[in-house]
């Protein structure tokens, strides 16, 4: 019987698909800007290489491509740097928004735009005051609550009329606003408690027992 040889005609198979390299994320575990940078990456599924930085010793590495040296920092894989909390929060959302935060809207509302903005200047001036009220003698610790205040009226004015801060869903203004309100929450547990702000308070609550804030803060091994 003749030796036949059977040439097997099968294609050379292809090379495994080049990996990509995931972004990279600076962050502070406790830092409310960091949280709502990573709120969003949680919920859009984006994975990234996360860095729990200190901020007494930043990396050079985060430095060289933000040199303002706050967190969060995303550095994605064509070198692009995304340092504003917000804009990370939209960058996520935008390649992936199942929790509908951006309502369907490439860019941010006027609405969405100034309620942030408010929190992230008068508010959080506030609520360093009230926090660290020792290093600024100027005025009691009471006077900073105050402040802070005028800010937990009006969005407790809001959930009053519906369960978003604007409007019956929740959307990224909650989700960029409630680190900073947990903070606050947390100078003085028992006063907010029992402070007016009940509708606040539920807001808060839901946020800070959902999966996804467990997610977003669980410590890793160098924290
Ligand atoms: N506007 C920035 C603010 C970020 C920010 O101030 N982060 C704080 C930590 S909560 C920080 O990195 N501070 C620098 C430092 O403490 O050295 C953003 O939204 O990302």
């Amino acid at each position: 019987m003749p030796l036949r040889i059977t040439v097997s005609m099968t294609p050379t198979p292809p090379a495994p698909p080049t990996a990509i390299t995931p972004p990279t994320l600076y962050t502070f575990r406790r830092c409310p800007y960091a949280i709502r940078a990573r709120l969003a990456m949680a919920v859009s599924g984006v994975v990234a290489v996360t860095h729990e930085v200190s901020l007494r010793d930043k990396p050079a590495a985060m430095l060289a491509c933000s040199p303002k040296g706050t967190v969060p920092v995303l550095v994605l894989n064509d070198g692009t740097v995304i340092d504003e909390s917000l804009d990370i929060m939209c960058w996520a959302l935008r390649q992936h928004d199942p929790a509908y935060w951006l309502e369907g809207n490439a860019t941010l509302s006027d609405e969405v735009r100034a309620l942030i903005g408010e929190n992230d200047s008068t508010f959080k001036h506030a609520l360093d005051r009230y926090k660290y009220a020792g290093r600024y003698p100027e005025h009691p610790k009471q006077i900073y609550r105050q402040q802070g205040e005028v800010f937990l009226a009006k969005l407790n004015e809001r959930l009053n009329r519906h369960s978003g801060l604007c409007g019956a869903r929740i959307n990224i203004a909650d989700m960029a606003i409630f680190p900073f309100v947990r903070q606050f929450s947390e100078v003085d547990r028992m006063w907010f408690e029992q402070s007016q702000y009940a509708a606040l308070r539920n807001w808060l609550h839901t946020q800070v027992e959902s999966p996804l804030f467990f997610q977003v803060m669980k410590k890793t091994s160098s924290d």
